[in-house]
This record gives C-alpha cells, structure tokens and sequence, in this order.
C-alpha cells in the first residue's frame, strides 16, 4: 500500500556515500573523521523504520547551484582532487587528499589585490577556508548528489508535498558564494531556496537549526530581502566555529537589512531555551510573510553530540520541528550536520515527524 501523501518523503541518493573524509587536519593534527558515510545508513535506516516513502534523487542541472555559487568554485570542486593528484604533492609526502596550507585572508593582502595561485596546494586555500575540509575522488560526486536531494525535494513540494526530507550529505550550510568549509561543499540548503524563489515562492524562509551558525547560507542571502535566514546555533563568542560571524547585531544590510536573525545560545544550553528560540525562529518567518519554508536540519545540538556543547534532547527537536511545521509551510528539509551515530536516526525522526502529520 502506498504511503498517505501526508506522511513526509525521503529524498536520498546512494553517491552521497563517496565522500570519505577519513581524516580532519585540526590545530595541525591529524583526528578522525567526523562527517562519516554511515550518517547516510543510520538515517535512510531510522526514517525506512517509520514506514516513510524514499525516493532517489534525480539529477539537476547546474542552474540552481551557479544561482548561489559563482562558477569557478564548482569548476575547482569537480577538478581539484584530480590536480591535486597529478601534482606530485602524493608521491612527495604521501597526502592523496586536498588540503590547503595557507589562506590569502586580508592578514596576507592588506591592500594588495591578490591573484588566483597557480600551484595546486596554494589554490586549496584560495577556495576552502579551513583544514578540516579535505577533498578526496568521490567528494565532487557525493556533494553534487546531495545538492540533486535537496533539489528534488524542492521538485516534490513544489509538485504538492506539504513537506519533504533531503537526506544531504556532506551537508552545506557554511559554503559561501565562493568558498568552503566547516564539512560542507556546495549549500544545499540555498540552492534548495533559490530553487523556490524560482518556482514561484515571491519569499522564501530558512531556518538552520544546525548547533553551528551558517555562514555560507547567511552570507549568500545576507543583502536580500527576499529570503530570509534565521539561526539558533551556539554563541560563536564563546570560542565555538565559526568564531567570527553569527552574532545577535548581524542583521542584514541593504535591501536585505531585517532579513536575517541569529540568536546564538550560551554553551550547555538546553530544550527550554533552545526551544523557545526557534520559536523564535517560527515567529520571524510568519512575519517575513514566507510561503516557503527551508530547514537546514543540524541535529549536532543535541547533547550527545561530539561537536557541540548545547545540550538538547530528542524532545526539544521534536517540539521545534512541531513549531516550524505549525507554520503550515511547504516545506523542504535539508540535512546539516550530527555526528553522534547512535542518536542520529531518532534526532531527525524526533524533528521530521510533524512535518507528516495532517495539517
Ligand atoms: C555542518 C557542520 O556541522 N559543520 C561543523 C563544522 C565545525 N567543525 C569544527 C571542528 C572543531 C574541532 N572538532 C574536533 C574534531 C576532531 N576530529
Ligand atoms: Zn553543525
């Protein structure tokens, strides 16, 4: 028997788990991993337990993506691992994977314009702006195809699902226009927006409830007014990625001043004051006027979470996901990042569940 159409869709794609990012480069060490290929099995696993329809990507053309990327950072993606490899960089010291060793910020320019590097390990830098975001032979295919979930699931909402999950891995949030970081390749979660816009939606929402601020997704919208970008993610003031964006005075400018909203939290926060931030969040879309709605879906602030303090339950994501499907929103939920395997799955269930219920 087929699924009620009410109950939320899965949009997944298997290629999403070539990106194997067996290592991360922090304050120069070598540590393990953390955006793992198993993400993808424990939650395609947790959703397929609540008898929710899946469906496989399919594959988009480039028009979203260059509408919030320029285009010559997806040209490096799909061609620097390959330079990289021809370079003579893995025979000289063993490294087969892109990682940049310095970055041309203003500290190196001061008032000098700066030119594109010529030599490959120099050009990883001009574009990745930390050590923790390395790119092997399948990374280009895996974040491609997670940009393919995050479009599809545009694709089915815009054709009358009131709601649908992209299983988007790596996840996106903190790519800008023209660079990346933080785990993240190319933002699903703004292509998936811009994608709305074009389907028509004159106002697009995006809440990232990701335990991080999102920087690439806030600064891609940052100066429109169109689409506004709300985040509750923990205080970048208080040491956490990423440092030096997402605080409260950062609103927007331009024609864009007003329509964006960060409400950093304290460190150790939990469900009380997550909560009543994201709804918040929910408050600021309905009076932007949305009549769309992205969620940049991190479960990494939940407590057993490796990669962040904020401490907040299963509960606490199912009571922000009931605000934000309270809207009555179309709605198109893209995963961000959660890296504790063993809650993962019932994190996004916990969130994604309202989304299904007759509304
Ligand atoms: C999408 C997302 O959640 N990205 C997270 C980016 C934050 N990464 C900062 C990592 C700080 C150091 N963590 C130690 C990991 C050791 N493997
Ligand atoms: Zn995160």
């Amino acid at each position: 028997m087929p699924a009620p159409r009410s109950l939320p869709v899965v949009v997944w794609s298997p290629d999403t788990r070539l990106h194997h990012p067996d290592a991360e480069i922090w304050v120069g060490v070598r540590t393990d991993g953390t955006e793992l290929p198993e993400r993808v099995d424990r939650i395609v696993g947790a959703t397929s337990n609540e008898g929710w329809d899946l469906v496989e990507a399919a594959p988009h053309g480039d028009d979203a993506l260059l509408e919030v990327h320029d285009r010559d950072l997806l040209d490096h993606l799909r061609t620097v691992h390959d330079t990289w490899m021809r370079s003579g960089i893995p025979e000289l010291v063993g490294q087969d994977k892109v990682v940049p060793y310095m970055f041309a910020t203003a500290a190196m320019l001061g008032a000098l314009p700066g030119r594109r590097p010529t030599a490959v390990h120099a050009l990883a830098g001009w574009y990745c702006y930390d050590t923790m975001t390395l790119v092997g032979p399948g990374t280009w295919p895996a974040a491609r195809a997670a940009a393919d979930c995050a479009l599809t699931a545009v694709d089915l909402v815009t054709a009358g699902r009131a709601a649908a999950y992209a299983v988007c891995r790596p996840p996106g949030h903190h790519v800008t226009r023209n660079g990346y970081g933080g785990s993240c390749y190319l933002n699903n979660a703004a292509a998936a927006a811009q994608a709305l816009r074009r389907s028509g939606h004159e106002r697009v929402a995006i809440i990232d409830v990701d335990a991080h601020h999102g920087n690439g997704t806030a600064s891609i919208f940052y100066e429109r007014p169109d689409v506004f970008y709300g985040s509750v993610h923990v205080d970048p003031g208080a040491g956490w990625f990423p440092h030096v964006v997402g605080f409260a005075d950062e609103t927007g400018t331009g024609q864009g001043a007003g329509t964006t909203l960060h409400l950093p939290l304290e460190p150790g926060a939990g469900d009380d004051v997550w909560v009543a931030a994201v709804e918040r969040l929910a408050e600021a879309v309905a009076a932007h006027g949305a009549s769309a709605l992205v969620v940049s879906l991190g479960v990494d602030a939940a407590a057993d979470d490796p990669e962040s303090p904020l401490c907040v339950t299963r509960d606490g994501y199912a009571s922000a996901g009931g605000l934000l499907a309270g809207l009555g929103l179309p709605s198109v939920l893209v995963q961000e990042g959660g890296y504790h395997l063993d809650s993962l799955g019932g994190l996004v269930t916990a969130f994604v569940k309202p989304f299904g219920a007759s509304r």
